[in-house]
């Protein structure tokens, strides 16, 4: 007899003699997840966000750390299988690459959830769903603060240059796109330089070292994939002797309170949220696959647009 048999035919015996099992008899989800790493203070969030949830909900949570790391992920996903946890919920670090170990889970039956971060399979039904924002959307966001920003100086050419997340990842490859989209054709809007710093601080300072040490004072606009590059930046646009947010207009993704507080100081001027706080809805969602629910194959996240102005007001709601 199998323990789960064996449990039920325990539990109708209690029952048919008047006593029920406590609630916690029943046996708690197991939810196997791989994160990205720990780049960025949006990452630090969504990871605080998806072990709290956990623990609310009473679901036993693996988490795996991969330090940017693909093939960390693979092996992360691999053990999940092994261990013959009940859903594999993971945020790809980047999109293409992931067929091979994606039909493994398939094959063991595991259903896969995907959170933040979309994956580029032929196959689609090799996850379940798809947690988290439109990066297209806040890409054209970002556009287009830059457009209305740009009409009010009227014939002046601004020099963009853009520091992109990590290469290969959904949220570079749409940002960037979404961005782009926007601004096409617009004279006054031109990009002079585009680069990867890895969506983190200490590559967004160096990368916007070198464009500086090229460009120096024609850099009129940053456009940064995420406000951790944009901090990074920042540093080095002081450290040249200019002022961020002044000399050079600075828009990035994100919204987090390291964004705020940039704002405040009048260095950053403007940040397209992207909300990080996805661990309520994967725990709702797993349930609901394990229950056998259906789902929808994408889960998209409210988010808004918040500039310079409103900083010092919004600050206190900020929840990351
Ligand atoms: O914007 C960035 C993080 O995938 C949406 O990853 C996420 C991005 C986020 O490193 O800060």
């Amino acid at each position: 007899m199998t323990v789960q048999r064996r449990t039920f035919v325990a539990a109708a015996a209690l029952a048919m003699a008047g006593i029920t099992l406590p609630a916690f008899a029943a046996k708690p989800l197991v939810i196997g997840f791989s994160q990205v790493g720990a780049e960025s203070e949006w990452r630090t969030a969504n990871t605080v966000s998806i072990k709290d949830a956990a623990k609310k909900a009473g679901v036993t949570l693996k988490f795996a750390d991969a330090q940017q790391r693909q093939e960390n992920q693979v092996k992360a996903i691999r053990s999940f299988i092994a261990q013959k946890v009940d859903v594999i919920a993971f945020s790809p670090v980047v999109e293409s690459g992931w067929d091979t170990v994606l039909r493994e889970a398939k094959a063991a039956k595991i259903p896969v959830i995907l959170t933040d971060r979309d994956v580029n399979v032929a196959d689609k039904s090799l996850y379940v769903t798809l947690i988290g924002s439109d990066f297209v959307e806040e890409g054209r966001r970002a556009g287009r603060w830059l457009v209305d920003y740009a009409k009010k100086q009227p014939g002046k050419t601004l020099n963009i240059v853009e520091l992109q997340g990590t290469v290969g990842s959904a949220p570079a490859i749409d940002r960037k796109a979404g961005f782009e989209e926007v601004i096409k054709g617009n004279p006054q809007l031109k990009m002079l330089r585009t680069q990867t710093a890895e969506f983190t601080r200490a590559k967004g300072k160096e990368v916007m070292e070198a464009f500086l040490k090229a460009h120096g004072k024609n850099i009129n606009v940053l456009y940064a994939h995420n406000d951790d590059m944009a901090i990074g930046a920042i540093q080095a646009i002081e450290e040249a002797g200019l002022k961020p947010g002044k000399d050079i207009v600075i828009v990035s993704v994100d919204g987090v309170r390291g964004a705020f507080e940039a704002m405040m100081q009048g260095k950053l001027n403007v940040t397209v949220e992207c909300n990080p706080l996805l661990g309520p809805l994967l725990m709702q969602t797993a349930k609901d696959v394990v229950a056998g629910k259906p789902v929808q194959k994408r889960l998209v996240v409210e988010e808004r647009v918040f500039p310079a102005e409103v900083a010092a007001k919004e600050f206190p709601n900020r929840k990351y």
